[in-house]
């Protein structure tokens, strides 16, 4: 079996004073960064997406003549009005200036068709487009994605529902995750989506352990 870290959206804009801010989102980059220094030692690929939109993306509210953080519907897919963030080639889109970016071996954006919402790494939210992270990871020959990042209940849960789907075995790292909590109990309830449909929830210090 081969490995590789997966680390979702850990970009300026999801974190406090960011344009989508995600309460403690920061305090995901310090358990990023044990388990990329972790993954680096055993020789794992380390996988970043990056959320990564053109100005005129019709998921902001902005662009859409909607208010933002209400729920609607974009080409026939439910859709929450977002205030606009992750602007490509701004610093919103950038990763958080803490986390150890060098090294990442692998990067895929997701999010530049402006008429549709791309919640996973793999797939927009339509499945219209393939973002290339599945090809790229059966290059490699990886089967087994250990996962954390921002949001636990949109890009997290979706990225990790598609990596089951494809058939890869999944881990969750719960405390790299932190969620935008439309109603309170969502991230909650996407931890519990993502256990049931066969993730595995780990605790960093117990994978860390499996890892030795
Ligand atoms: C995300 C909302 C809009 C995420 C991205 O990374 O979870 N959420 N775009
Ligand atoms: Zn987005």
């Amino acid at each position: 079996m081969t490995s590789a870290l997966l680390l979702i959206d850990l970009q300026n804009d999801f974190c406090p004073g960011g344009a989508l801010a995600v309460t403690e989102g920061d305090q995901t980059i310090a358990v990023a960064n044990q388990a990329i220094a972790a993954c680096s030692n055993a020789g794992w690929h380390i996988v970043a997406s990056q959320d990564w939109h053109p100005e005129n993306h019709r998921s902001f509210a902005v662009n859409s003549g909607q208010q933002a953080w209400t729920l609607g519907e974009l080409e026939g897919l439910p859709q929450v009005w977002w205030p606009a963030h992750c602007i490509e080639q701004q610093s919103g889109a950038d990763f958080h200036p803490e986390l150890n970016k060098a090294a990442i071996t692998f990067v895929v954006h997701k999010g530049q068709n402006a008429d549709i919402d791309s919640y996973s790494a793999f797939f927009d939210n339509g499945k219209l487009a393939a973002t290339g992270l599945d090809e790229w990871l059966h290059q490699q020959q990886i089967t087994h994605l250990v996962v954390m990042g921002l949001a636990t209940d949109y890009c997290v849960k979706f990225s990790v529902l598609d990596a089951l789907s494809l058939g890869y075995q999944v881990t969750l790292i719960a405390e790299g995750c932190r969620a935008v909590n439309l109603a309170a109990s969502d991230g909650e309830q996407a931890i519990l989506d993502m256990q049931q449909a066969g993730a595995q929830i780990q605790t960093l210090q117990t994978w860390l352990s499996t890892l030795a």
